[in-house]
Protein backbone atom coordinates (compact mmCIF):
# COMPACT_ATOMS: atom_id res chain seq x y z
CA UNK A 1 0.00 0.00 0.00
CA UNK A 2 1.46 3.76 -0.84
CA UNK A 3 2.03 5.68 2.39
CA UNK A 4 2.92 9.55 2.34
CA UNK A 5 6.15 10.77 1.61
CA UNK A 6 6.12 13.11 4.61
CA UNK A 7 4.71 11.12 7.57
CA UNK A 8 4.36 7.43 6.56
CA UNK A 9 0.51 7.03 6.99
CA UNK A 10 -1.32 4.90 4.26
CA UNK A 11 -2.52 6.68 1.21
CA UNK A 12 -6.44 6.77 0.18
CA UNK A 13 -6.24 6.39 -3.38
CA UNK A 14 -8.81 8.53 -5.15
CA UNK A 15 -7.91 8.69 -8.55
CA UNK A 16 -6.02 5.87 -11.30
CA UNK A 17 -5.32 7.35 -14.26
CA UNK A 18 -3.42 4.30 -16.03
CA UNK A 19 0.02 4.23 -16.94
CA UNK A 20 1.69 7.79 -18.73
CA UNK A 21 4.75 8.73 -20.35
CA UNK A 22 7.00 11.01 -19.00
CA UNK A 23 5.12 15.00 -19.90
CA UNK A 24 8.41 16.47 -21.37
CA UNK A 25 9.77 13.12 -22.94
CA UNK A 26 8.96 14.38 -26.95
CA UNK A 27 10.83 12.11 -29.07
CA UNK A 28 11.91 13.04 -32.78
CA UNK A 29 10.28 11.26 -35.66
CA UNK A 30 13.03 9.19 -35.80
CA UNK A 31 13.91 8.04 -32.31
CA UNK A 32 10.17 6.76 -32.01
CA UNK A 33 11.01 4.11 -34.61
CA UNK A 34 13.41 2.84 -31.68
CA UNK A 35 11.98 0.69 -28.88
CA UNK A 36 13.91 2.97 -26.60
CA UNK A 37 12.63 6.12 -26.91
CA UNK A 38 12.35 8.70 -24.45
CA UNK A 39 8.90 8.28 -24.24
CA UNK A 40 9.10 4.81 -24.16
CA UNK A 41 8.79 4.58 -20.45
CA UNK A 42 5.60 4.49 -18.77
CA UNK A 43 4.58 5.33 -14.79
CA UNK A 44 1.55 4.77 -13.62
CA UNK A 45 -0.53 8.16 -12.49
CA UNK A 46 -2.59 7.54 -9.48
CA UNK A 47 -3.66 10.03 -7.00
CA UNK A 48 -3.46 9.35 -2.90
CA UNK A 49 -4.48 11.57 0.07
CA UNK A 50 -2.83 11.21 3.37
CA UNK A 51 -5.14 10.73 6.00
CA UNK A 52 -3.15 11.71 8.56
CA UNK A 53 -1.78 14.90 6.71
CA UNK A 54 -4.34 15.36 4.37
CA UNK A 55 -1.30 16.12 1.57
CA UNK A 56 -2.42 14.67 -1.61
CA UNK A 57 0.32 13.30 -3.63
CA UNK A 58 0.94 10.51 -6.58
CA UNK A 59 0.96 7.17 -5.23
CA UNK A 60 4.21 6.06 -7.20
CA UNK A 61 7.26 7.38 -7.33
CA UNK A 62 9.60 7.87 -10.99
CA UNK A 63 13.28 6.20 -10.24
CA UNK A 64 15.42 8.89 -10.09
CA UNK A 65 17.80 7.96 -13.26
CA UNK A 66 14.82 9.18 -15.62
CA UNK A 67 14.77 12.99 -14.53
CA UNK A 68 15.86 15.10 -14.63
CA UNK A 69 15.30 15.58 -18.75
CA UNK A 70 17.68 16.52 -21.11
CA UNK A 71 16.67 19.61 -22.70
CA UNK A 72 14.18 20.63 -20.58
CA UNK A 73 11.64 22.42 -22.90
CA UNK A 74 9.67 24.54 -20.55
CA UNK A 75 9.92 28.18 -20.04
CA UNK A 76 7.86 30.25 -17.43
CA UNK A 77 7.57 32.95 -19.01
CA UNK A 78 6.29 31.57 -22.36
CA UNK A 79 2.99 33.47 -21.85
CA UNK A 80 2.85 37.40 -21.84
CA UNK A 81 0.22 36.74 -18.86
CA UNK A 82 2.51 34.61 -16.90
CA UNK A 83 5.25 37.37 -17.96
CA UNK A 84 3.60 40.29 -16.19
CA UNK A 85 2.31 37.99 -13.39
CA UNK A 86 6.04 37.58 -12.15
CA UNK A 87 6.66 40.82 -12.70
CA UNK A 88 3.75 41.71 -10.27
CA UNK A 89 4.89 39.14 -7.82
CA UNK A 90 8.35 40.94 -8.10
CA UNK A 91 6.87 43.85 -7.20
CA UNK A 92 4.42 42.29 -4.88
CA UNK A 93 7.64 41.22 -2.16
CA UNK A 94 9.24 44.36 -3.12
CA UNK A 95 5.86 46.26 -1.34
CA UNK A 96 5.18 43.23 0.90
CA UNK A 97 8.58 42.03 2.45
CA UNK A 98 11.33 43.96 1.41
CA UNK A 99 10.57 47.37 2.32
CA UNK A 100 13.11 48.98 4.86
CA UNK A 101 15.31 45.91 5.05
CA UNK A 102 18.89 46.45 5.37
CA UNK A 103 20.91 45.54 2.22
CA UNK A 104 17.96 43.13 1.52
CA UNK A 105 19.00 39.56 -0.19
CA UNK A 106 15.89 37.39 -1.88
CA UNK A 107 16.46 33.69 -3.04
CA UNK A 108 14.30 31.79 -5.75
CA UNK A 109 14.20 28.21 -5.70
CA UNK A 110 13.69 26.86 -9.26
CA UNK A 111 13.84 29.88 -11.39
CA UNK A 112 13.48 29.00 -15.13
CA UNK A 113 12.85 32.71 -17.09
CA UNK A 114 14.47 34.16 -14.23
CA UNK A 115 11.37 37.27 -13.86
CA UNK A 116 11.01 37.80 -10.43
CA UNK A 117 14.85 37.60 -9.42
CA UNK A 118 15.04 40.14 -12.40
CA UNK A 119 12.62 42.41 -11.15
CA UNK A 120 13.86 42.41 -7.49
CA UNK A 121 17.66 43.14 -8.94
CA UNK A 122 16.15 46.05 -10.57
CA UNK A 123 15.17 47.35 -7.86
CA UNK A 124 18.20 47.20 -5.91
CA UNK A 125 17.97 44.14 -4.05
CA UNK A 126 20.87 41.04 -4.20
CA UNK A 127 19.51 38.03 -5.87
CA UNK A 128 20.45 34.45 -5.68
CA UNK A 129 18.80 31.09 -7.82
CA UNK A 130 19.34 27.80 -6.46
CA UNK A 131 18.49 26.28 -9.81
CA UNK A 132 19.81 22.69 -10.42
CA UNK A 133 19.77 23.10 -14.33
CA UNK A 134 22.14 26.25 -14.08
CA UNK A 135 19.17 27.52 -16.31
CA UNK A 136 18.38 31.04 -15.99
CA UNK A 137 16.58 33.15 -19.04
CA UNK A 138 17.27 36.18 -17.19
CA UNK A 139 20.90 38.04 -17.63
CA UNK A 140 22.46 39.18 -14.53
CA UNK A 141 20.52 36.50 -12.27
CA UNK A 142 23.25 34.79 -10.09
CA UNK A 143 22.80 30.75 -10.35
CA UNK A 144 23.66 28.36 -7.15
CA UNK A 145 23.60 25.28 -9.67
CA UNK A 146 22.49 22.87 -6.86
CA UNK A 147 18.87 21.66 -5.24
CA UNK A 148 17.71 23.67 -1.67
CA UNK A 149 19.22 21.14 0.96
CA UNK A 150 20.75 21.62 4.20
CA UNK A 151 24.28 21.34 2.61
CA UNK A 152 23.89 24.04 -0.33
CA UNK A 153 21.88 26.38 1.67
CA UNK A 154 24.83 26.60 4.89
CA UNK A 155 27.16 27.06 1.39
CA UNK A 156 25.35 30.19 -0.19
CA UNK A 157 24.80 31.66 3.40
CA UNK A 158 28.47 31.36 4.08
CA UNK A 159 29.20 33.41 0.78
CA UNK A 160 25.74 35.82 0.93
CA UNK A 161 24.47 35.93 4.50
CA UNK A 162 20.84 34.57 5.46
CA UNK A 163 18.08 35.49 2.72
CA UNK A 164 14.85 37.91 3.34
CA UNK A 165 12.77 36.28 1.05
CA UNK A 166 12.70 32.88 -0.23
CA UNK A 167 10.62 32.14 -3.18
CA UNK A 168 9.54 29.23 -5.44
CA UNK A 169 6.82 29.03 -8.09
CA UNK A 170 5.53 25.62 -9.50
CA UNK A 171 8.52 24.07 -7.75
CA UNK A 172 7.59 22.82 -4.08
CA UNK A 173 5.04 20.49 -5.91
CA UNK A 174 8.04 18.80 -7.74
CA UNK A 175 10.63 18.66 -4.65
CA UNK A 176 11.17 14.73 -3.74
CA UNK A 177 12.79 15.32 -0.60
CA UNK A 178 10.66 17.80 1.06
CA UNK A 179 12.14 17.02 4.85
CA UNK A 180 15.88 18.26 2.97
CA UNK A 181 14.07 21.04 1.50
CA UNK A 182 12.59 22.66 4.47
CA UNK A 183 16.06 21.35 6.05
CA UNK A 184 17.06 24.13 3.93
CA UNK A 185 15.04 26.19 4.01
CA UNK A 186 16.12 26.36 8.18
CA UNK A 187 19.41 27.52 6.94
CA UNK A 188 19.06 29.34 4.05
CA UNK A 189 15.83 32.01 5.50
CA UNK A 190 17.04 34.92 8.19
CA UNK A 191 15.01 34.61 11.51
CA UNK A 192 12.23 37.14 10.60
CA UNK A 193 12.19 35.78 6.89
CA UNK A 194 9.38 34.34 4.88
CA UNK A 195 8.94 31.86 2.57
CA UNK A 196 6.52 32.38 -0.70
CA UNK A 197 5.64 30.06 -3.00
CA UNK A 198 2.92 29.45 -5.38
CA UNK A 199 1.37 25.94 -6.83
CA UNK A 200 -1.75 24.84 -8.77
CA UNK A 201 -4.78 24.22 -5.57
CA UNK A 202 -6.29 20.95 -5.38
CA UNK A 203 -9.42 22.67 -4.13
CA UNK A 204 -9.24 24.30 -7.91
CA UNK A 205 -8.32 20.86 -9.50
CA UNK A 206 -11.81 19.10 -7.80
CA UNK A 207 -13.78 21.77 -8.04
CA UNK A 208 -13.31 22.32 -12.01
CA UNK A 209 -12.41 18.84 -12.61
CA UNK A 210 -9.05 19.28 -13.71
CA UNK A 211 -7.39 15.99 -13.85
CA UNK A 212 -5.16 17.29 -16.13
CA UNK A 213 -2.56 18.55 -13.61
CA UNK A 214 -1.86 15.50 -12.40
CA UNK A 215 1.31 14.46 -14.10
CA UNK A 216 5.15 13.28 -13.51
CA UNK A 217 6.17 16.57 -12.45
CA UNK A 218 3.54 17.43 -9.72
CA UNK A 219 4.08 14.84 -6.75
CA UNK A 220 2.21 17.00 -4.10
CA UNK A 221 -1.27 19.00 -5.24
CA UNK A 222 -1.71 21.31 -1.74
CA UNK A 223 -4.87 22.32 0.28
CA UNK A 224 -4.16 25.35 2.77
CA UNK A 225 -4.80 21.91 5.09
CA UNK A 226 -2.02 20.34 3.85
CA UNK A 227 0.37 23.32 3.68
CA UNK A 228 -0.37 24.00 7.52
CA UNK A 229 0.27 20.60 8.50
CA UNK A 230 3.52 20.51 6.38
CA UNK A 231 5.00 23.95 7.89
CA UNK A 232 4.43 22.85 11.68
CA UNK A 233 5.89 19.33 10.90
CA UNK A 234 9.05 21.43 9.63
CA UNK A 235 9.17 24.52 12.45
CA UNK A 236 7.22 26.82 10.10
CA UNK A 237 3.45 28.33 9.75
CA UNK A 238 1.61 29.12 7.54
CA UNK A 239 0.80 33.17 8.15
CA UNK A 240 -0.18 33.79 4.78
CA UNK A 241 -2.69 32.54 1.95
CA UNK A 242 -3.54 34.36 -1.46
CA UNK A 243 -5.90 33.01 -4.56
CA UNK A 244 -4.14 33.58 -7.51
CA UNK A 245 -6.08 32.93 -11.10
CA UNK A 246 -2.73 31.94 -13.33
CA UNK A 247 -2.50 28.10 -14.14
CA UNK A 248 -6.26 27.46 -13.53
CA UNK A 249 -6.10 28.75 -9.97
CA UNK A 250 -3.12 28.33 -8.00
CA UNK A 251 -2.57 29.69 -4.09
CA UNK A 252 0.44 31.69 -2.98
CA UNK A 253 1.45 30.35 0.95
CA UNK A 254 3.71 32.44 2.72
CA UNK A 255 5.38 30.64 5.54
CA UNK A 256 7.31 31.95 8.57
CA UNK A 257 9.67 30.22 11.15
CA UNK A 258 7.50 29.39 14.23
CA UNK A 259 6.19 32.23 16.61
CA UNK A 260 7.55 34.82 14.43
CA UNK A 261 4.42 36.15 13.12
CA UNK A 262 0.36 35.52 13.71
CA UNK A 263 -1.63 33.72 10.21
CA UNK A 264 -3.58 36.25 8.88
CA UNK A 265 -7.49 36.17 8.29
CA UNK A 266 -7.17 34.20 4.79
CA UNK A 267 -5.77 31.32 6.14
CA UNK A 268 -8.62 30.36 8.87
CA UNK A 269 -11.19 31.06 6.23
CA UNK A 270 -9.31 28.88 3.93
CA UNK A 271 -9.08 26.13 5.96
CA UNK A 272 -12.49 26.59 7.30
CA UNK A 273 -13.86 26.75 3.71
CA UNK A 274 -11.53 23.43 2.99
CA UNK A 275 -13.46 21.99 6.09
CA UNK A 276 -16.69 22.68 4.93
CA UNK A 277 -16.36 21.21 0.79
CA UNK A 278 -14.88 18.20 2.91
CA UNK A 279 -11.24 18.23 0.77
CA UNK A 280 -9.81 15.33 2.62
CA UNK A 281 -13.66 13.07 2.41
CA UNK A 282 -13.87 9.74 0.67
CA UNK A 283 -17.21 10.43 -0.85
CA UNK A 284 -16.01 13.79 -2.08
CA UNK A 285 -12.98 12.69 -3.83
CA UNK A 286 -14.95 9.55 -5.26
CA UNK A 287 -17.56 12.21 -6.78
CA UNK A 288 -14.27 14.16 -8.60
CA UNK A 289 -13.00 10.74 -9.72
CA UNK A 290 -16.36 10.02 -11.37
CA UNK A 291 -16.47 13.69 -13.12
CA UNK A 292 -13.19 12.48 -14.52
CA UNK A 293 -14.33 9.44 -16.26
CA UNK A 294 -17.23 11.58 -17.54
CA UNK A 295 -14.63 14.17 -19.44
CA UNK A 296 -12.94 11.53 -20.30
CA UNK A 297 -16.16 9.85 -22.37
CA UNK A 298 -17.65 12.96 -23.33
CA UNK A 299 -14.14 13.94 -25.07
CA UNK A 300 -13.65 10.49 -27.08
CA UNK A 301 -17.45 10.58 -28.18
CA UNK A 302 -16.81 14.46 -29.74
CA UNK A 303 -13.69 13.63 -31.37
CA UNK A 304 -14.82 10.20 -32.80
CA UNK A 305 -18.35 12.37 -34.02
CA UNK A 306 -16.33 14.81 -35.53
CA UNK A 307 -13.77 12.76 -37.55
CA UNK A 308 -16.50 10.34 -38.49
CA UNK A 309 -18.48 13.68 -39.91
CA UNK A 310 -15.20 14.58 -41.69
CA UNK A 311 -14.01 18.04 -39.33
CA UNK A 312 -10.51 18.40 -39.16
CA UNK A 313 -9.65 19.40 -35.92
CA UNK A 314 -5.87 19.91 -34.31
CA UNK A 315 -4.75 20.72 -30.85
CA UNK A 316 -3.10 23.58 -29.36
CA UNK A 317 -0.24 24.00 -27.12
CA UNK A 318 1.33 20.50 -26.31
CA UNK A 319 1.31 21.42 -22.37
CA UNK A 320 2.45 18.78 -19.81
CA UNK A 321 -1.34 18.90 -19.06
CA UNK A 322 -1.90 17.44 -22.59
CA UNK A 323 0.27 14.37 -21.89
CA UNK A 324 -2.27 13.47 -19.29
CA UNK A 325 -5.16 13.92 -21.49
CA UNK A 326 -3.89 12.21 -24.41
CA UNK A 327 -2.64 9.27 -22.48
CA UNK A 328 -5.58 8.82 -20.11
CA UNK A 329 -8.23 9.16 -22.87
CA UNK A 330 -6.13 7.16 -25.38
CA UNK A 331 -5.68 10.06 -28.33
CA UNK A 332 -3.44 9.76 -30.62
CA UNK A 333 -2.95 11.15 -34.49
CA UNK A 334 -5.96 9.58 -35.58
CA UNK A 335 -8.70 11.78 -33.39
CA UNK A 336 -6.08 14.81 -33.20
CA UNK A 337 -3.75 14.85 -36.21
CA UNK A 338 -1.17 17.49 -35.27
CA UNK A 339 -0.94 20.17 -32.03
CA UNK A 340 0.65 23.26 -32.65
CA UNK A 341 2.98 24.56 -29.67
CA UNK A 342 5.12 28.08 -29.28
CA UNK A 343 8.01 25.68 -27.59
CA UNK A 344 10.98 25.47 -30.45
CA UNK A 345 12.51 22.76 -28.91
CA UNK A 346 9.12 20.90 -29.22
CA UNK A 347 8.52 21.34 -32.59
CA UNK A 348 9.17 18.94 -35.19
CA UNK A 349 8.86 16.32 -32.76
CA UNK A 350 6.12 13.83 -31.34
CA UNK A 351 4.24 14.09 -28.17
CA UNK A 352 5.26 12.13 -25.53
CA UNK A 353 3.19 9.09 -26.23
CA UNK A 354 0.52 9.50 -27.67
CA UNK A 355 3.09 10.83 -30.69
CA UNK A 356 1.34 13.51 -32.04
CA UNK A 357 3.55 15.31 -34.50
CA UNK A 358 4.15 18.83 -32.91
CA UNK A 359 3.97 22.22 -35.16
CA UNK A 360 5.01 25.36 -35.15
CA UNK A 361 2.08 28.24 -34.19
CA UNK A 362 2.24 29.60 -37.93
CA UNK A 363 0.86 26.26 -39.07
CA UNK A 364 -2.08 26.33 -37.39
CA UNK A 365 -4.29 29.05 -39.81
CA UNK A 366 -2.22 27.05 -42.77
CA UNK A 367 -5.15 25.93 -43.28
CA UNK A 368 -7.23 26.53 -40.29
CA UNK A 369 -9.06 23.09 -38.34
CA UNK A 370 -12.64 22.95 -38.13
CA UNK A 371 -11.97 22.46 -34.58
CA UNK A 372 -9.03 23.08 -31.74
CA UNK A 373 -8.72 21.45 -28.91
CA UNK A 374 -7.47 23.77 -26.12
CA UNK A 375 -4.49 21.66 -24.03
CA UNK A 376 -3.69 25.37 -22.77
CA UNK A 377 -7.20 26.12 -21.49
CA UNK A 378 -5.30 27.85 -18.39
CA UNK A 379 -3.87 30.26 -21.21
CA UNK A 380 -7.68 30.54 -22.49
CA UNK A 381 -8.13 34.41 -22.29
CA UNK A 382 -4.43 34.99 -24.12
CA UNK A 383 -4.48 32.44 -26.80
CA UNK A 384 -8.59 33.12 -27.63
CA UNK A 385 -7.29 36.87 -27.89
CA UNK A 386 -4.15 36.03 -30.38
CA UNK A 387 -6.57 33.35 -32.45
CA UNK A 388 -9.12 35.60 -32.96
CA UNK A 389 -9.00 35.26 -36.25
CA UNK A 390 -9.46 31.74 -36.27
CA UNK A 391 -13.11 31.94 -34.42
CA UNK A 392 -13.53 34.82 -37.23
CA UNK A 393 -12.96 31.97 -39.87
CA UNK A 394 -15.50 29.86 -38.47
CA UNK A 395 -13.54 27.83 -36.40
CA UNK A 396 -14.46 26.40 -33.08
CA UNK A 397 -12.36 25.55 -29.49
CA UNK A 398 -12.89 22.42 -27.52
CA UNK A 399 -12.71 22.36 -23.74
CA UNK A 400 -12.38 19.81 -21.82
CA UNK A 401 -12.18 22.09 -18.45
CA UNK A 402 -14.57 21.94 -16.36
CA UNK A 403 -16.66 19.74 -18.84
CA UNK A 404 -16.71 18.98 -22.50
CA UNK A 405 -17.70 21.82 -24.38
CA UNK A 406 -17.53 23.46 -28.10
CA UNK A 407 -16.67 27.41 -27.66
P1 LIG B 1 1.46 25.64 -19.69
C1 LIG B 1 4.33 23.26 -17.25
O1 LIG B 1 3.08 22.67 -17.55
C2 LIG B 1 5.22 22.25 -16.56
P2 LIG B 1 2.35 22.94 -18.93
C3 LIG B 1 5.61 22.60 -15.17
N1 LIG B 1 5.85 21.41 -14.41
C4 LIG B 1 4.60 23.40 -14.43
O2 LIG B 1 4.56 23.37 -13.23
C5 LIG B 1 3.65 24.23 -15.17
O3 LIG B 1 4.08 24.42 -16.48
C6 LIG B 1 3.42 25.57 -14.55
C7 LIG B 1 2.54 26.28 -25.17
N2 LIG B 1 1.85 27.53 -25.53
O4 LIG B 1 2.01 26.93 -19.28
C8 LIG B 1 3.98 26.48 -24.84
C9 LIG B 1 1.59 27.80 -26.85
O5 LIG B 1 1.87 26.98 -27.74
O6 LIG B 1 -0.02 25.45 -19.55
C10 LIG B 1 4.27 25.33 -23.91
O7 LIG B 1 4.61 24.15 -24.63
N3 LIG B 1 1.00 28.99 -27.18
C11 LIG B 1 6.87 23.42 -15.21
O8 LIG B 1 3.22 22.55 -20.08
C12 LIG B 1 2.94 25.08 -23.23
O9 LIG B 1 1.94 25.71 -24.02
C13 LIG B 1 0.66 29.92 -26.23
O10 LIG B 1 0.11 30.98 -26.58
O11 LIG B 1 1.02 22.25 -18.83
C14 LIG B 1 2.96 25.66 -21.81
O12 LIG B 1 1.76 25.36 -21.23
C15 LIG B 1 0.92 29.61 -24.85
C16 LIG B 1 0.54 30.59 -23.78
C17 LIG B 1 1.52 28.41 -24.54
O13 LIG B 1 2.23 24.55 -18.87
Amino acid sequence: MPTCRICGTPLHTFLDLGHHPLSSAFPTPAEARRGDACDAFRYRLAAGICERCALVQLTDDIPHERRPYPGYPYHSSGSSVMREHFRATGRHLLRTELPGRHAPFAVEVGCTDGVVLRTLADAGVRTLAFEPSGYTGAEGVRVHRAFLTAASAREAVAAEGRAQVVYAANTVCDIADLPGFFAGLGELLAPDGVFVFEDPYFGEIVGRTAFDQFYDEHRYYFTATSVRALAERFGFRLIGIERLSVHGGQLRYTLARAGRRPPNRAVAELLAEEAARGLTDPAVLAAFAGRVDGVRKDLVALLEELRATGRTVAGYAATAKSCTVTAYCGLGPRLVPYVCDSTPAKQGRLTPGARIPVRAPGAFAAPYPDYALLFAWNHAAEIMAKERAFRAAGGRWIRYVPDVRVV
